[in-house]
């Protein structure tokens, strides 16, 4: 993790906003350095700019940093969405949900006109798996969607996965700003990230899963010396 790589890919894609935009704002550290760069260049250039939060921690953020936030309705067109991401593969295929807020994220990522992702160099892999993949489900009857989940994945060749709910440093289930679980799949490596994703959608009990594929327009990796830009 590097916060200069964070810093700097936030910087750039603070480039793209203009005027009279609606913005969705993403979650973690890297987008956390976009929602502070945002609320600065609304002051300091007097821009119109209302701005959609992808959880409860980056809505704080934003209304620490000042931004017209709103709640998105079927009138509401996202200009721009600006998001980090815990891997980004070559082919711009994306896991995403390190901060449990995967559902939102993924909803405002696909109405977005343009959907541009954040990270330092660390995030960039050939290919996805080594961070656990999270996948959100619904509390009722989890037991029973963890065992859908182990067959199901078993006969995609990823025998014995570790599936884990996380949980705090004190021991309760995290839940995500919608009051769901988080299963983490601990895969690996994914050689087939489309169909994975198809395949744990089906599953009743799963609201999504962390796989972002083919959603970015726009990588934006921040490294040693400057950014590295992928479309
Ligand atoms: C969020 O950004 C999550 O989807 C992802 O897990 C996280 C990455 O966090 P960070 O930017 O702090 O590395 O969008």
């Amino acid at each position: 993790m590097s916060t200069s790589q964070k810093e700097r890919a936030a910087l750039a894609a603070l480039e793209l906003v203009r005027d009279g935009m609606t913005i969705g704002l993403g979650t973690g550290s890297t987008a956390a350095f976009f929602i502070e760069g945002l609320g600065r260049k609304i002051r300091e250039e007097g821009l119109e700019i209302e701005a959609i939060p992808t959880s409860q921690a980056s809505d704080a953020l934003a209304r620490k940093a000042g931004i017209e936030l709103i709640i998105p309705d079927e009138t509401t067109v996202i200009d721009l969405d600006v998001d980090g991401a815990d891997e980004v593969s070559a082919e711009g295929h994306l896991i995403k949900g390190g901060g449990a807020a995967l559902l939102r994220e993924k909803i405002i990522a696909r109405a977005a006109k343009q959907f541009v992702v954040i990270a330092d160099e660390s995030k960039s892999v050939t290919e996805l798996g080594a961070f656990p993949l999270p996948i959100e489900i619904e509390q009722f009857g989890f037991a029973l969607t963890v065992r859908a989940l182990r067959d199901m994945l078993a006969g995609e060749g990823h025998e014995g996965v570790e599936l884990s709910l996380r949980h705090n440093e004190e021991g309760s289930f995290v839940l995500s700003d919608g009051g769901n679980f988080i299963v983490d799949a601990k895969l690996g490596r994914i050689r087939e990230p489309v169909a994975l994703e198809s395949a744990l959608n089906m599953i009743p009990g799963v609201v999504d899963c962390g796989l972002f594929i083919g959603m970015a327009d726009q990588v934006i990796i921040g490294t040693a010396d400057g950014i590295d830009t992928r479309r």
